[in-house]
């Protein structure tokens, strides 16, 4: 008889810098009153950001959704683009609020990333872009997606919001492609309470995202178009700041409590979770598993609910499937029969850096005896 945990165990659990040490900035603030639009502190964490992850053009934002929202606007994209539908409702949402067509392709089994080989059927007169996610932080396939956008004269967006310092063969993933998207949100590997940044290779980009995220305005006497409010404020960049001190911190930590995870649960029979990828540096920012009813005698759902009776609250990332949500759900549908499997079985258990191993052994004992033998 297992005991349930006595504090419920939520899948995510954000971190915080030293309360200290964020004092000491924002007594700053209380000095300067200077509190947002482009102010020191979101001038000093852009640029040690830009360090951290290894890039040329970086541009902050108020969050994620609006960082993909300009992209798509300042690229002038139009008509139809191509994402994946095993996806957080923000990519499809962020293409629709622009009066464009998401059209859903089907995933890889082994990546739940967009599979490159279904993408060129799904290309019509209409298709502006390609917008992939690197779900779960795992790359998707850059180089057979580049190529296609070249065959086709189409841009390709990376939605990297779950792609934070990860790395494939020494590059940062947000590297590639015309633009790539993260999303530094609470619940996030790096977080800056809300937040998110375009990251891009063509630095002229920089004056337009600059002008998109703050109405269009170049100085007090021109606005030059129209633009919105999108820019990130000085305590998200002062936590932007401290959370790049002990963010690689965090990393380790969920290496080890996933690689505990995985250890536990390889002979769990219908328990099956995402390999690493040999040359690609990880984040370990989600632990996503997929429940085959066949072998461990109960349904994703069944295991999701007997797992809250002791007090585990793993999340369902990403069901329902974007296509199958009430905004999408009568759109043309392609074969979706791999997203439609993944968003089946899916559950993303607990994990963030001050989960005990303990803890994790003990998560992993509830699913081996709810298993039904
Ligand atoms: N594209 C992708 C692929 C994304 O995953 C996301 C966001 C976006 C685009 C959009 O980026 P942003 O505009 O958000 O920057 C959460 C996040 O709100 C969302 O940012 C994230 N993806 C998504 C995957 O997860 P919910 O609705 O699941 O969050 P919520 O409030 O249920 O929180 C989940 C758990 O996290 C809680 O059980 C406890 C923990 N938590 C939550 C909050 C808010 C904390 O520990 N601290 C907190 O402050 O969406």
């Amino acid at each position: 008889m297992i005991e349930k945990f006595s504090d419920p165990i939520l899948v995510s659990k954000t971190y915080l810098p030293d309360k200290l040490k964020f004092d000491a900035l924002t007594e700053q603030l209380w000095k300067s009153r200077w509190l947002t639009n482009n102010g020191y502190f979101h001038n000093e964490f852009s640029e040690k950001l830009k360090q951290f992850l290894r890039v040329s053009n970086l541009t902050l934002f108020t969050n994620g959704t609006l960082a993909l929202d300009i992209a798509i606007k300042a690229f002038k994209l139009k008509g139809e683009i191509i994402t994946t539908p095993f996806t957080f409702v923000a990519t499809a949402h962020a293409i629709s609020l622009n009066n464009i067509k998401p059209v859903f392709c089907d995933i890889e089994l082994n990546t739940f990333n967009i599979d490159p080989n279904k993408i060129e059927s799904l290309i019509t007169e209409n298709t502006s872009a390609i917008l992939p996610v690197h779900v779960f932080g795992n790359p998707c396939a850059i180089d057979q997606i580049q190529k296609i956008a070249d065959k086709y004269k189409l841009k390709v967006i990376y939605d990297a919001a779950h792609a934070f310092n990860v790395f494939i063969d020494g590059k940062s993933i947000v590297e590639f492609g015309d633009a790539s998207m993260l999303s530094f949100h609470a619940t996030k590997v790096f977080h800056t309470i809300e937040g998110g940044a375009l990251v891009y290779p063509n630095s002229k980009l920089e004056k337009k995202f600059y002008l998109y995220k703050n109405f269009g305005i170049e100085n007090e006497d021109v606005i030059s178009m129209v633009g919105t409010n999108a820019k990130m404020n000085e305590f998200q960049a002062i936590m932007g700041l401290l959370n790049l001190e002990i963010v690689e911190d965090e990393i380790m930590k969920r290496k080890n409590i996933v690689d505990r995870y995985k250890r536990n649960l390889d002979n769990v029979a219908g328990i099956s979770y995402i390999k690493d990828i040999p040359n690609v540096k990880h984040n370990w920012a989600y632990f996503p598993i997929l429940v085959e009813q066949d072998k461990f005698g109960y349904f994703r759902d069944e295991l999701y609910n007997k797992l809250k009776d002791y007090n585990v609250f793993a999340r369902k990332y990403f069901y329902p499937l974007c296509s199958n949500i009430e905004p999408y759900r009568n759109m043309a549908k392609t074969d979706l029969s791999n997203a439609n499997y993944v968003a089946q079985r899916v559950m993303t258990l607990p994990l963030y850096g001050d989960l005990s191993l303990s803890d994790v052994d003990k998560i992993c004992l509830i699913i081996d005896s709810i298993r039904k033998k």
